[in-house]
């Protein structure tokens, strides 16, 4: 059975911050917390708060600049987190709501209405809340009749999700499968810690998957075939949830957000993912060399480099490997679905390319398309 996507959507937040604002406002935290605390500092009690600076975050990641759902708040050096207002359960959710738009665009390309959809999955690092399902709320708001549920795998959600899609249209379990990335990931970023403050950006994605017999969209990819891997490892890591407030000690502690090793993150996914896309390209008879786009994920703009570099044999040029980091950030399981929405019409027919996640868990997950329209 031949299963596509026939279409994929973008919700950019209408708020953006880059490097400067961004450690400007750290460094004046910095100053702060450090001017507070002067005579522990100058009797060795304590150590001082480093800076931030545009330059590292820039040689170290390639990121420039991110959306967010609320700038004012994390710019200000007392709140440093988004300033959202709760809202009444009569009110559809900030997350649904980001999933609304994002949805809405996909199912516009697939040519698709609510009652041509029968399977929501909302695949993405962090829910607002434990329950009801993002995914039922985004159902209803959208007029699906079917089923819906929620799918976190980090990173890797997108693509999990999308392995979800197909086997269930393959047990015949659903006919048209929306996957929907809402990530909202400054609410679980320590604007306060050096290391990662600079790291993700807020924006959702969506994607439709059915069969190639129901598919009408001008654009269309078949999924020629999923390869998912987790290893577990603790060098990504959010011990936040809903057993925080049983020690209420150490509820507001740096480990409730998110905090990873980065350089071990680095020098161990990066060849854990390239290795997964040889062995998947080689089940599938296809040479490194064939494909013409690598849609990565977008953490590390170094870290894309090595894993084309190892592939192709070259360093991949920003037409082979596009890079959407620099304006949008790390935004978890919505980059390499960016990376592709904003890139994949332009392909011949006939071309191949793989859609690839990784990161917390770890988790890893490789979608090799192939454009038939
Ligand atoms: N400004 C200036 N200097 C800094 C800064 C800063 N902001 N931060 C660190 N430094 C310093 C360090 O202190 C260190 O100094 P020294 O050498 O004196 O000790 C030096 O710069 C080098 O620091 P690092 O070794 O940390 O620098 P790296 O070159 O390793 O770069 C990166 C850091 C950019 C974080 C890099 O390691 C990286 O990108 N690694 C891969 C990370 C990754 O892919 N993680 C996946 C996680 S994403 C995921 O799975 C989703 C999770 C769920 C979403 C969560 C949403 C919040």
């Amino acid at each position: 059975m031949q299963i596509v996507i026939s279409g994929t959507g973008l919700y950019t937040p209408k708020e953006g911050i880059s490097n400067l604002e961004l450690v400007t406002s750290f460094n004046e935290y910095v100053r702060q917390f450090n001017d507070a605390r002067q005579n522990d500092i100058a009797s060795g009690k304590m150590e001082p708060l480093q800076e931030s600076s545009v330059e590292f975050i820039e040689k170290a990641s390639g990121i420039k600049h991110r959306y967010v759902m609320n700038k004012e708040g994390i710019l200000d050096p007392k709140l440093m987190r988004p300033n959202l207002t709760e809202r009444p359960n009569e009110q559809m959710s900030l997350q649904c709501e980001m999933a609304f738009f994002a949805a809405k665009q996909a199912m516009q390309e697939a040519n698709k209405t609510g009652n041509d959809i029968d399977f929501v999955i909302v695949a993405c690092s962090n829910m607002q809340r434990p329950y009801p399902a993002i995914a039922i709320e985004l159902q209803q708001a959208l007029q699906i009749d079917g089923y819906a549920y929620d799918l976190n795998v980090a990173c890797s959600s997108a693509t999990f999700g999308i392995q979800t899609a197909v086997n269930a249209i393959k047990a015949g379990s659903a006919k048209a499968v929306l996957i929907v990335n809402p990530e909202i990931c400054s609410g679980h970023l320590n604007f306060r810690d050096r290391n990662s403050h600079f790291i993700f950006g807020d924006a959702g994605t969506a994607i439709v998957v059915e069969a190639a017999d129901t598919a009408t969209a001008d654009c269309q990819y078949e999924i020629v075939d999923c390869k998912l891997k987790t290893l577990f490892s603790s060098n990504v890591r959010n011990n936040g949830g809903f057993l925080s407030r049983c020690t209420p000690e150490s509820r507001d502690n740096a480990d409730k957000l998110f905090v990873q090793d980065g350089k071990k993150v680095f020098k161990e996914v990066t060849p854990l993912v390239a290795n997964l896309i040889l062995e998947h390209l080689e089940k599938n008879h296809i040479k490194p060399n064939d494909l013409t786009r690598l849609w990565l994920h977008q953490a590390n703009s170094n870290m894309n480099r090595l894993i084309g570099t190892k592939l192709l044999g070259h360093e991949p040029s920003t037409e082979e490997a596009p890079i959407i980091l620099d304006e949008y950030a790390n935004t978890s399981s919505a980059g390499s679905v960016i990376a592709f929405h904003k890139t994949c019409k332009d392909l011949a027919k006939g071309s191949i390319g793989i859609l690839c996640s990784f990161g917390a868990g770890y988790s890893a997950g490789n979608i090799i398309l192939k454009k038939i329209f």
